[in-house]
């Protein structure tokens, strides 16, 4: 890969990790200079086709959510406007997707979750949300237009329509169009709704943000597969009292203490994070990726000829 010139644009990095990453969003015009999207929306519906592959299809005013993987025939069935294909992990499956990471090295590796690609006709979009990571929302082909709001709240959510997290109310702080190679990047926790102006594509870089619950999940599956000397709860000083009251705070505090002697061994800690962060999003993908490639079904250098997924969208060739 050659050296490419920053997609920070006039920014710096270390102005950016100090003044913009997980603090305020940043439009950068012109990121990629030239941009040609590695990958259109015809590719997009054909990797939605396969099982192994993640994809959503967001559809109308009431953001109808289907999974894939997706029948051939639904893409002629779909309205005119309004809709929005979502494939994840799509850096997996298309080297040239991939390659986009690149650009972002200035970052560790390891906090980067994957590439979402979305198609979206005329008007599509999936509601104003937020998300709990960063992300960097590169325009591919066509133009979106992105409004951005406050920093959220949970009380701001509407509540799980769909699995969607939608919010009740979405004041516009900021918007702006974004055309081909220009970029967006949004700090967690930031509302903002993004509307296909015509038919438009956006690749979305995510970063990691697991909870402290799904850490303490893995972390306690990690220890309980290692051979290590359990301890164990004791009590604290006892009254005859407390056999007959509530569960008292000095046993609490125990609970407290002791869960705290587990995590307090950095060395042990450092062993499962790495682990845990560099864990595969999608296991069984990665060794799918070279044979799903091997047999074809995405021949992204070839063109005209082969077996081309124009006709999945609207039934129409796109140009
Ligand atoms: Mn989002």
């Amino acid at each position: 890969m050659t050296k490419h010139k920053s997609i920070l644009g006039q920014i710096g990095i270390d102005e950016f990790l100090a003044e913009y990453w997980q603090k305020k969003p940043l439009l950068i015009r012109n990121a990629i200079e030239d941009f040609s999207p590695p990958i259109d929306g015809d590719d997009l519906a054909g990797l939605s086709l396969e099982p192994e592959v993640e994809s959503r299809l967001i559809v109308g005013d009431e953001w109808s959510l289907e999974h894939g993987p997706f029948q051939e025939a639904r893409f002629s069935n779909l309205p005119e406007r309004n809709w929005t294909l979502l494939v994840q992990a799509v850096d997996l499956w298309v080297p040239e997707v991939a390659d986009l990471l690149t650009y972002f090295d200035f970052l560790p590796p390891w906090r980067i979750d994957d590439i979402m690609v979305s198609y979206a006709e005329d008007g599509g979009n999936v509601g104003p949300h937020f998300d709990h990571y960063d992300v960097f929302l590169l325009q591919g082909s066509g133009q979106r237009r992105w409004q951005v709001g406050k920093t959220c709240r949970e009380e701001d959510l509407l509540g799980d329509l769909n699995s969607l997290k939608l919010l009740k109310n979405f004041d516009v702080v900021d918007e702006w169009v974004l055309n081909p190679g220009d970029m967006l990047y949004l700090p967690p926790k930031i509302a903002h709704h993004g509307i296909a102006i015509g038919e438009c594509t956006t690749f979305s870089v995510g970063f990691r943000a697991p909870s402290a619950t799904e850490m303490l999940d893995d972390l306690a599956t990690e220890l309980l597969s290692r051979d290590i000397t359990p301890i164990h709860l004791t009590d604290p000083p006892l009254t005859k009292a407390m056999a007959s009251q509530p569960i008292s705070t000095a046993y609490v505090s125990r609970v407290k203490q002791l869960l705290q002697e587990v995590l307090d061994d950095e060395q042990m800690l450092g062993e499962w994070f790495a682990q845990f962060m560099s864990a595969p999003k999608y296991p069984p993908l990665v060794h799918m990726t070279e044979e799903v490639r091997a047999a074809s079904l995405l021949n992204l250098s070839s063109s005209g000829e082969e077996p081309t997924l124009s006709h999945y969208i609207n039934g129409q060739k796109q140009p």
